[in-house]
């Protein structure tokens, strides 16, 4: 059996482990989950991953696993090239810890769940829906960009002139930013490190509107 990747195609946490698994060359099957449907909430999935999120990864002994941070780091750890992380722990701190400013702290609080609970049990309209989506983002993007404008281990990707765990994540989050029209000229910065993301076939096969069952 082969790697198979449970996962949504607009999903940007999915997003993060199609580009991680392109970019490790590693060839995987996709099964999808509409998320507006709640698929990822029946009872198949969720005795695959009992947290009912997308992305999971389902390894060739049947072993699945969930939370992308946590497969990425797993798939470094099982096939180190490319590095995804640098070697030194300081520089692997620094890394992860721009990661996870964008994995921890701006896309939970705009997950499909937060959204949908905004509209559907406090009421907020679309309008307002959207206007809470970029506020985090901008709670997040202004200091990474700060950050990363006048870090000095910053290349052409967030970490020297390779992609990384940070690129990763960064560039799933500025893709979805695309949905709810994030003014982007704020953070140039990181829109320069999501262009040069853009450069690459790994990144550019994880797109949303390039996966198998887009639509
Ligand atoms: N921390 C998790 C987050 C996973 C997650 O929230 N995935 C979203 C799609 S990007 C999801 O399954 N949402 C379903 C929902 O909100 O109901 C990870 O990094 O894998």
């Amino acid at each position: 059996m082969s790697l198979v990747l449970h996962n949504f195609f607009r999903s940007s946490a999915s997003v993060r482990v199609r580009a991680a698994l392109n970019l490790k060359g590693l060839a995987y099957e996709h099964v999808s989950y509409v998320l507006r449907e709640s698929q990822h909430r029946s009872a198949a999935f969720l005795a695959l991953n009992p947290q009912g999120l997308v992305p999971a990864l389902q390894l060739e002994d049947g072993t699945v696993l969930g939370q992308s941070l946590a497969i990425m780091e797993y798939l470094e750890e099982t096939h180190p090239e490319p590095a995804l992380l640098p070697a030194a722990p300081l520089d692997r701190a620094w890394v992860r810890g721009l990661a996870q400013a964008v994995a921890c702290d701006i896309h939970p609080v705009n997950n499909l769940r937060v959204l949908q609970y905004l509209g559907s049990e406090l009421g907020v309209d679309e309008p307002g829906v959207g206007e809470w989506f970029r506020h985090w983002v901008d709670q997040g993007f202004a200091p990474l960009e700060q950050q990363l404008s006048i870090d000095a281990r910053r290349g052409k990707f967030c970490y020297g002139d390779e992609p990384g765990l940070a690129d990763l994540c960064l560039f799933a989050q500025v893709a979805n930013n695309r949905r709810f029209d994030v003014d982007m000229s704020r953070y140039p910065t990181l829109q320069a490190i999501y262009d040069r993301c853009l450069r690459l076939p790994a990144f550019v096969d994880a797109l949303p509107e390039n996966h198998p069952h887009a639509g």
